[in-house]
């Protein structure tokens, strides 16, 4: 008995896989899959991610941190410049890249630009994960895998793997862990166990807050959404069996015309962003909240270092 769990002590492996790929190519619905709990947040908006999330997945035989990071861009602001800098500086960090690609869409310069640069990352292994299977079908889903190999071969690499998945289909993600498991180094749990991510709740409690922000609005305004939580304190003088957690947080925007479109017809957007937002963070909490949410203009703050600094960027 003791020989047998010394071996499998000695055998455990711990380390850091991160997933890079351009903007909307599933990463952050594939942690929060692997890790079978939202860690981060995710929209059918380009560049939801702004900062690198850690979602971490406990298994008898390994620990996988997960490093989910914004998707890589070709940057029209200083943000975007910012965020690109942080992917750069993580896969550079990490003991395994997982390149994501989604199946139903062709490859296409991002790809390859990404691609290009990782090929540069020698001692790195690099997993190609084809993600959205569900979207496609069996053809489609061929070509792509063969398109991905190619890549690699025209950029002088070679994928240590690469695997077709479905986040929200739930299709070969464990597969995924199980290929990523043997490729980081012999370790102890890095994290206790139970931890399913670093962040710090104010910071996902904000995220939340953007993610429920972020539905139903087009064009630029996605990008121009920042959220704060300036405050989180519980109510003073409630029961004990009825809590209630106060949140203050701002919901910045760059331009004064943005604000009737985040607010909404008689306040409808903001009272449902409010809602929608609150429903999750009590979830994420435990707890009741009563969350109290400020529209306010941060002037181009995607381009003023000042601002970026003062929204934590
Ligand atoms: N059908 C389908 N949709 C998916 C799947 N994975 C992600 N999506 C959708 O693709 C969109 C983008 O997903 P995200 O996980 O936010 O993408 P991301 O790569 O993290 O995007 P950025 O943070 O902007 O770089 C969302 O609308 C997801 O619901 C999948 O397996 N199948
Ligand atoms: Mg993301």
């Amino acid at each position: 008995m003791s020989v047998h769990t010394q071996s499998s002590e000695a055998a455990h492996r711990a380390g850091f896989a991160c997933f890079v790929g351009r903007p909307n190519a599933g990463k952050s619905t594939l942690t929060n899959a692997l890790v079978g709990k939202k860690v981060a947040i995710t929209s059918s908006r380009p560049q939801t991610t702004r900062h690198t999330v850690r979602g971490i997945v406990h298994r008898p035989d390994a620990q996988l941190i997960l490093v989910d990071t914004p998707g890589l861009h070709k940057p029209r602001t200083l943000l975007g410049e910012r965020l690109n800098d942080v992917v750069r500086t993580t896969w550079a960090e990490v003991d395994v890249i997982g390149f994501c690609v989604p199946a139903d869409q062709k490859l296409g310069p991002g790809d390859k630009f990404i691609a290009k640069e990782l090929a540069g990352i020698k001692k790195t292994p690099k997993i190609a994960v084809v993600t959205k299977t569900d979207l496609v079908d069996s053809k489609q889903l061929a070509e792509q895998l063969i398109a991905i190999d190619q890549l690699a071969t025209e950029l002088g690499f070679e994928w240590a793997e690469i695997i077709p998945v479905s986040a929200v289909g739930d299709q070969q993600v464990s597969l995924l862990a199980d290929l990523i498991a043997p490729l980081l180094p012999l370790s102890p749990p890095l994290y206790p166990e139970g931890d399913l991510t670093d962040e710090p709740e104010m910071v996902m409690v904000a995220e939340l807050i953007r993610e429920a922000a972020l539905e139903g609005v087009r064009d630029e305004l996605p990008h121009s959404i920042a959220v704060v939580v300036e405050e989180m304190l519980p109510r003073e003088n409630r029961p004990a069996d009825k809590p209630l957690l106060d949140i203050h947080a701002n919901v910045y925007i760059e331009r004064p015309s943005q604000k009737g479109i985040i607010i909404g017809p008689k306040g409808a957007r903001l009272k449902d962003v409010g809602m929608k937002s609150r429903k999750q963070i009590e979830a994420l909490l435990g707890t009741p909240v009563f969350l109290d949410l400020h529209v306010k203009v941060a002037k181009d703050w995607q381009r003023d270092p000042k601002q970026l600094r003062k929204l934590g960027f």
